[in-house]
């Protein structure tokens, strides 16, 4: 049999300035080993078609052309194996034949204590097994389907480790010998939580993804997205699930979970979404669901999404209330009764603070929307029927608010879903557009046909 293999290779070009700028080179590089484009001549048409490819991949917009947003994506850290089906790597769907899978941890590494190790590779397993009729027992000596070790370099099967960052571990498909075994780089700074290195827990239960037979997802939310993205609660998404259950069936003698996982808003046009929030940022338009984002260049162009929210603001919760940019062209994000403040993807130091901060309520729970009047540096804020005024000179709350929406802003419903630029309101799958200086309702129109392009 063809020997299938994969290898989780996390590819992370420290963001120096020099490496911010669009490189040939590096982008070749990556196209070559993740879409296919020839090592040799991966250059004009080829290139661009391959670009179109990876640009497809990732939701952005299909320029063909070494963009920033794409550069930026292909700085992210990610695995190793390439994007495109049937690409070298998974010929046929090689899978387990028996259902208790044998694992074996070789070595360990010295960032965590062995009992936590141990502890990270077993749940890592389990959200596989709690989805499929398979179960992983560990075997302490003798030669397990899976064999699990940690290397530095060159390590003893011809796929070399690279040092800190770069690559972090890789898994083979399932097969005989070598297949399943999973290596993980010894010289990353493995953790468990957040801050600095990579979670053990998570790069380990995307690998054995691999090594039970899965290729990458297209969705971004899912466990087999090819970028690495530290996710907090993790939880297996929806695609994982098929994808696994594909191969391996769904569990017969356990119970089901609850739910099937999270889906992700793939198909925003057919499957219309309700946005958490919508905000327009450094000019372009933002839309909020849940841990996901679609962004627009131009206004009501048809946006590119889904992203992950994580991937531009990391310490933002799973899901946001609100979101506006304010006059020196900070995003603020509402999640709960706490703030955010960025500028860029730093977050400012103190931050999340109480809603209270800004001057809100203390017993408010949250907001349903916020946007900022470049005219006046006011910021609006809706909770319910009322709204307050915000001024982002003085920094303090004006005075005479909450005031009752029905009383200031004709016809605007309670209880909005977001609203931006001062005349956009939305809720339901249905907008509203104010005139600035009559404050009357001018348009009434459909998200999806208006803002969406469906
Ligand atoms: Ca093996
Ligand atoms: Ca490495
Ligand atoms: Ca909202
Ligand atoms: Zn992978
Ligand atoms: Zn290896």
């Amino acid at each position: 049999m063809t020997r299938a293999w994969a290898t989780l290779q996390i590819i992370l070009i420290i963001p120096d300035s020099d490496q911010l700028l669009p490189n040939p080179t590096t982008a070749q590089h990556y196209l070559n080993k993740f879409y296919g484009c020839p090592q040799d001549r991966c250059n004009l048409m080829v290139l661009k078609d391959t670009l179109k490819k990876m640009q497809k991949f990732f939701s952005l917009q299909e320029t063909g052309e070494i963009d920033a947003k794409t550069v930026e994506i292909m700085k992210k850290p990610r695995c190793g194996v390439p994007d495109v089906a049937n690409y070298n790597f998974f010929h046929r769907k090689p899978k387990w034949q028996n259902k208790d899978v044998t694992y074996r941890i070789l070595g360990y590494t010295p960032d965590l204590d062995e009992e936590v190790i141990n502890d990270a590779f077993f749940r890592a397993f389990k959200v596989w097994s709690d989805v499929t009729p398979l179960t992983f027992t560990r075997i302490m000596d003798g030669e397990a389907d899976i064999m699990i070790n940690f290397g530095r370099n060159e390590h003893g099967d011809g796929y070399p480790f690279d040092g800190k960052d770069g690559l972090l571990a890789h898994a083979f498909a399932p097969g005989p010998g070598i297949g399943g075994d999973s290596h993980f780089d010894d010289d990353e700074q493995w953790t468990l939580g957040e801050g600095q290195g990579y979670s053990l827990f998570l790069v380990a239960a995307h690998e054995f993804g691999h090594a039970l037979g899965l290729e990458h997802s297209q969705d971004p939310g899912a466990l087999m997205a090819p970028v690495y993205t530290f996710t907090k609660d993790f939880r297996l998404s929806n695609d994982d699930i098929k994808g696994i259950q594909e191969l391996y069936g769904v569990p017969t003698d356990k119970p089901l979970p609850p739910t099937q996982g999270p889906v992700t808003p793939m198909d925003i046009c057919n499957e219309p979404v309700i946005f958490d929030a919508v905000a327009q940022i450094r000019g372009e338009t933002f839309f909020f669901k849940d841990r996901f984002l679609f962004r627009s260049v131009n206004f009501r162009s048809k946006p590119n999404g889904p992203m992950l929210v994580a991937t531009y603001w990391p310490d933002l919760p799973a899901k946001i209330d609100a979101a506006y940019e304010n006059p020196e062209e900070k995003t603020v994000f509402f999640a709960g009764n706490e703030i955010w403040i960025y500028r860029a993807d730093q977050l400012e130091t103190g931050y999340p603070k109480r809603l209270s901060s800004l001057g809100l309520p203390t017993d408010l729970q949250q907001i349903d929307a916020a946007f900022n009047f470049r005219k006046n540096r006011k910021t609006y804020l809706f909770a319910g029927d009322k709204f307050w005024r915000y001024d982002e000179t003085s920094k303090t709350m004006d005075s005479g608010f909450p005031k009752l929406i029905a009383d200031s802003w004709n016809g605007i419903p309670d209880g909005i879903d977001s609203a931006f630029n001062y005349s956009y309101f939305f809720k339901g799958n249905h907008y509203f557009k104010l005139e600035d200086s009559s404050l009357k309702i001018v348009k009434l129109g459909e998200i999806t046909k208006d803002w969406l392009g469906c």
